[in-house]
């Protein structure tokens, strides 16, 4: 007799308690995603980072279903024989039957198991594939679309597994097989019309239509009800990726998304509300000394310092780390209104007499051919002055020294003869340009038609001596490997002092969550899946640093306007109140941690399972005690707004400042304590989690 295990998701102590009255041990995981040690984009992120703490939990269970590609397992991958033996059987009988199926440990934190499948080993069977598709689904693939094929060959090859899988098996097995995105589902698809034995589990990180929607000028989240949804992707040639997905998300046992408004998205052009939100996590890095990441900042920004030194021939100073990053999607990740909120930045802070200047940088790889000639210029005259001072240096202290060993004090106005000068002359004299410091470091192979170039000609940012804003932007990813400025993605985001992600279509965002671990505040929006999660959790998310733009209810002219005022407000920080702010911000990592967020994948899991084999498992979500959940209070000390954290006296000093630092830490942490219980011990408050609660209307 099966027996039947009784689930209620309530809260996270509900939840821990259920975890252990759940009986996995039968239960085998797929998940199966185009990013498996394969690097795409953000989904790659969401799946390696939380391999870990999904490899705890299911151990030897756990099977991640990747494509094969030669060079990812070169580098990533460490391919041994399968340790399970009913998988064994299942990879020896598609290999005897035509296939390439490797099996492996992914060499990231917790190793997981990898089973990738090369798909262009069975290009051959595309077009009995797709006839099949046609006949079995009525989804009918072009023959141009090379992403779609890899769909078809991924599908058809993972549901092979799936079912072979469970057809090796001695007793019926509890097969669970998690798909992400478009891209994966049609493996879905096919196990539920072919009726496997599997629980399925869909989840889309942004939908296809919403993506080619907001790329192109249209008043997206106004019109969300009226999108003729065949029409546009019809016109949008992508009538055959929509249907994968739209029928992947309604074959599904669990339809999850990553936040509020891509479920509201998903409902609207999918045509199914999803069952759970299942927000992105990361890997949170604890330091054992509480304040390491405040040291880590103060490193990776001296060597920020340092390019820009060179890029400016050294006339910059007081200066103010602010960066964007990200898939180059000038309007989706907006990098327009960045643009026009810093050149209306620039005004204020010239008007007011300000001291301090803005180096905004910009991270969005474009077509490019290598650094330019001025860029690499700027970096050989900064080491130029450095060896001089160096140099001279060195033959001062040697005469020092030898005045020393004579036992005389030495005569200072001897210590640097004519040749010293002459050399110092040289080197000053070299400093001096007959241009403005670039504001690109490569050579643009689309320069005139480039929108950030385009914008900045239009708004005048050229890096002007006057100019209290200065832009650089950097069409590359970051490696600690360029010549240029060699710092990884990490290093440069601690050594920032604000990340700007005013995003129009941002279904999760990892910039912003990236930058809330690292202790370092940005702005996000109420568009983006992360601005919307930190909203409800944090009562004055400005306060710890989380800068939510209003993109909804305003127009871009308005929203551009309270950009520049955080913008500026953060401007005229004093360096104290930017040490309390970054503390707070790193105070709020537990909440995207894995350790946290893990849970709701959790219950998705348990959902899929109960639906599917409702003899075994049995999900009963209850009303939760309380709605009102957990948030981070309104921060008990002082705010860091300039007004009200004035110093009493009018000499304290920047060197004070930081001695402060580790007091304010303290006081502050303490008297939050008394305010907050930590999350783990609150009730679970994702509306999303608990289906019975879901609320998918925009304006609450
Ligand atoms: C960290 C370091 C301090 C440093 C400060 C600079 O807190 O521990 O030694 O002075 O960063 O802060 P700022 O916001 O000016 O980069
Ligand atoms: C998507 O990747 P993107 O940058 O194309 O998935 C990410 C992971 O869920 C998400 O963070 C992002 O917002 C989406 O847009």
């Amino acid at each position: 007799m099966p027996l039947t295990r009784s689930v209620s998701v309530t809260s996270l102590s509900g939840l821990d308690e259920w975890d252990e009255e759940f009986d996995l041990e039968d239960a085998v995981l797929f998940e199966i995603a185009w990013e498996v040690a394969n690097k795409v984009g953000g989904i790659y992120t969401v799946i390696q980072t939380k391999a870990r703490l999904t490899s705890e939990e299911w151990g030897e269970n756990y099977f991640l279903v990747g494509p094969y590609t030669e060079s990812n397992v070169r580098t990533q991958v460490e391919l041994i024989e399968p340790t399970n033996g009913v998988l064994r059987r299942t990879i020896d009988k598609m290999n005897a039957s035509g296939c390439k199926v490797y099996f492996g440990r992914w060499l990231i934190e917790g190793s997981p198991y990898v089973v990738l499948i090369d798909v262009g080993f069975t290009a051959w069977s595309l077009d009995r594939w797709k006839s099949e598709l046609w006949e079995s689904c009525a989804i009918g693939v072009p023959w141009f679309d090379r992403e779609a094929n890899d769909a078809v060959l991924f599908g058809f090859l993972t549901a092979w597994l799936l079912g072979e899988f469970a057809a090796q098996c001695d007793e019926p097995p509890c097969i669970l097989a998690h798909f992400h995105e478009w891209l994966a589902g049609l493996g879905l698809v096919l196990c539920r019309n072919r009726r496997l034995p599997v629980a399925t589990i869909f989840t889309t990180h942004a939908t296809l239509l919403g993506r080619y929607l907001c790329a192109g000028n249209v008043d997206f989240y106004n019109n969300l009800s009226q999108f003729n949804v065949d029409k546009e992707a019809g016109d949008r040639q992508i009538y055959h990726r929509y249907c994968i997905e739209r029928a992947a998300a309604h074959c599904t046992h669990v339809f999850t998304t990553v936040s509020q408004i891509t479920a509201i998205e998903a409902e609207h052009l999918l045509k199914r509300k999803p069952d759970l939100v299942t927000p992105n996590g990361l890997n949170v890095k604890k330091f054992s000394a509480m304040h390491e990441f405040q040291n880590l900042h103060a490193q990776s920004k001296a060597r920020i310092q340092e390019f820009v030194r060179g890029h400016f021939y050294g006339c910059v100073s007081c200066c103010l780390f602010f960066f964007i990053a990200g898939r180059y999607e000038f309007c989706n990740k907006g990098a327009d209104i960045f643009l026009e909120a810093l050149a209306r930045l620039n005004y204020l802070l010239r008007v007011n007499h300000s001291e301090v200047t803005v180096v905004a940088f910009f991270i969005m790889p474009a077509r490019t051919n290598n650094f330019n000639v001025e860029t690499l210029k700027g970096q050989a005259v900064r080491k130029q002055l450095w060896d001089t001072a160096h140099a001279v240096k060195e033959k001062f202290g040697k005469k020092l020294y030898e005045s020393l060993l004579v036992g005389q004090l030495p005569d200072v106005s001897k210590m640097l003869d004519k040749e010293d000068f002459t050399m110092m002359k040289r080197a000053i004299f070299s400093t001096q340009r007959h241009s403005q410091p670039p504001v690109c470091t490569h050579n643009m192979l689309e320069d005139s038609s480039d929108p950030i170039l385009t914008c900045i000609r239009r708004i005048g940012l050229f890096n002007g001596s006057a100019d209290r804003v200065k832009v650089i932007f950097h069409p590359e990813f970051l490696s600690s490997t360029s010549p240029l400025l060699p710092m990884d993605y990490e290093e440069f985001v601690r050594g920032c002092h604000l990340g700007v992600f005013p995003s129009y279509y941002e279904p999760w965002g990892y910039t912003p969550a990236e930058c809330t671990v690292m202790g370092i505040p940005s702005v996000s929006t109420n568009l983006s899946g992360f601005g919307c999660f930190m909203e409800e959790h944090i009562a004055d998310p400005s306060a710890y640093g989380i800068y939510i733009l209003d993109r909804r209810f305003r127009s871009i002219d308005e929203s551009c306007h309270q950009l520049t005022s955080f913008l500026f407000q953060f401007c005229q920080q004093s360096r104290r109140q930017r040490i309390i702010q970054r503390n707070r911000t790193e105070r709020l990592s537990d909440l995207l941690d894995w350790r946290y967020l893990g849970r709701y994948y959790i219950s998705a899991r348990h959902m899929a399972l109960a639906k599917a084999f409702p003899d075994t498992y049995c999900y009963e979500p209850q009303e939760p005690p309380s709605v009102s959940g957990f948030r981070y209070p309104r921060p008990a000390s002082v705010p860091p707004s300039p007004a009200l954290s004035r110093h009493s006296s009018p000499h304290h000093s920047e060197a004070e400042d930081e001695d402060d630092e580790r007091y304010d830490e303290d006081l502050e942490a303490e008297k939050d304590r008394q305010n907050i219980r930590q999350p783990f011990s609150l009730p679970l408050r994702n509306k999303g989690a608990l289906p019975y609660s879901m609320k998918l209307t925009l304006a609450e």
